[in-house]
């Protein structure tokens, strides 16, 4: 297999874009399609500063690497989350997070649940008694709300995350299976802020999970192996291994699945509906962010059930 750009020898061969390229070239190619795809979606400008959310796996340490190889002024953020799993997973991930910054001098904010609010993630989904003995829920909730957070009190103007095509396919089929129209709506490359709420980007939503894992092992970055220990057998795995066995006999279903979604929403397939998004949003007396309801958000009641009960 020959390099589409060089003719030398291809170290990558992208069924699904009749593509094959060298090391070189796709190295090149990854940016350069990144670059494309924010310009696309509008996700931001050159002047505006990003604060990427880091976990220390492929994709967010690569998604910086590559804005940070464009030019832009890209910042990390890692939220400790206290989950050990047997092999400390997020010591683990925490550390290269670290290393990958200090590597590349790179600025990386660490917020610490324990540290911050008395309690680590599995600990307070205990005492919420939300998600059904798996602290996903509480852990999602507590991530956005901390990445918001962080975006204001630093100053932030656009939050950028990690997801890829797999993922963004994997939440596309799920809320496809039960129409759940809101998810639906909301499900895009670029969410945009308003009332205190940090705009949202994902500018690798089109790269196959597959192409990150090749981009972070030809660049070299060392990042986290394993999954979170929570995520074993999750539906979203289900779904993505689903998604997985079409691909494999369908090269670019995938992908089609998700542009030809983005195409139809754009064309109107949900015209008429307001978007939750939209709706005006309250202030939180507590923590300032914004919030649906009147009234403190749900993470500061979350944290103060935990406290009230830990007295
Ligand atoms: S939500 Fe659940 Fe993830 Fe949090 S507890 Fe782990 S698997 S990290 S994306
Ligand atoms: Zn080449
Ligand atoms: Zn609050």
């Amino acid at each position: 297999m020959k390099c589409k750009t060089c003719g030398g020898k291809a170290v990558v061969n992208m069924r699904q874009h009749n593509l094959a390229l060298c090391k070189e070239h796709y190295l090149e190619w990854i940016p350069a399609q990144t670059a494309r795809f924010i310009k696309k979606y509008w996700m931001f400008g050159p002047d505006e500063k990003i604060l990427v959310a880091v976990s220390g796996g492929k994709d967010s340490l690569s998604l910086w690497d590559i804005l940070h190889k464009l030019g832009y002024t890209a910042d990390g953020l890692y939220i400790g989350l206290g989950i050990d799993g047997g092999f400390g997973y997020s010591k683990e991930s925490h550390r290269l997070a670290k290393k990958f910054a200090d590597d590349n001098g790179l600025t990386l904010h660490v917020v610490d649940m324990e540290e911050t609010y008395s309690f680590n993630i599995p600990v307070l989904s205990e005492i919420s008694a939300r998600g059904h003995g798996k602290p996903c829920s509480v852990c999602g909730m507590a991530k956005r709300h901390e990445m918001n957070r962080i975006a204001n009190q630093l100053g932030y103007d656009v939050l950028a995350t990690g997801h890829n095509l797999d993922d963004e396919a994997a939440v596309l089929f799920g809320n496809t299976l039960t129409w759940s129209k809101d998810y639906l709506l909301r499900q895009k490359p670029v969410l945009d802020g308003h009332d205190g709420l940090a705009r949202k980007v994902k500018p690798l939503c089109r790269f196959y999970e597959k192409e990150m894992t090749a981009y972070a092992m030809l660049r070299g970055i060392e990042y986290i192996y394993d999954e979170c220990p929570f995520s074993v057998g999750s539906t979203s795995i289900y779904y993505k291994e689903l998604l997985n066995q079409l691909e494999n006999e369908r090269p670019g279903a995938k992908l089609s699945f998700y542009l030809n979604f983005l195409d139809a929403r754009d064309k109107g397939l949900f015209a008429g509906d307001v978007e939750k998004e939209e709706i005006p949003l309250h202030i939180c007396p507590t923590c300032s962010q914004p919030t649906m309801y009147e009234g403190k958000c749900s993470f500061c009641r979350m944290i103060e059930k935990a406290r009230g009960l830990n007295e």
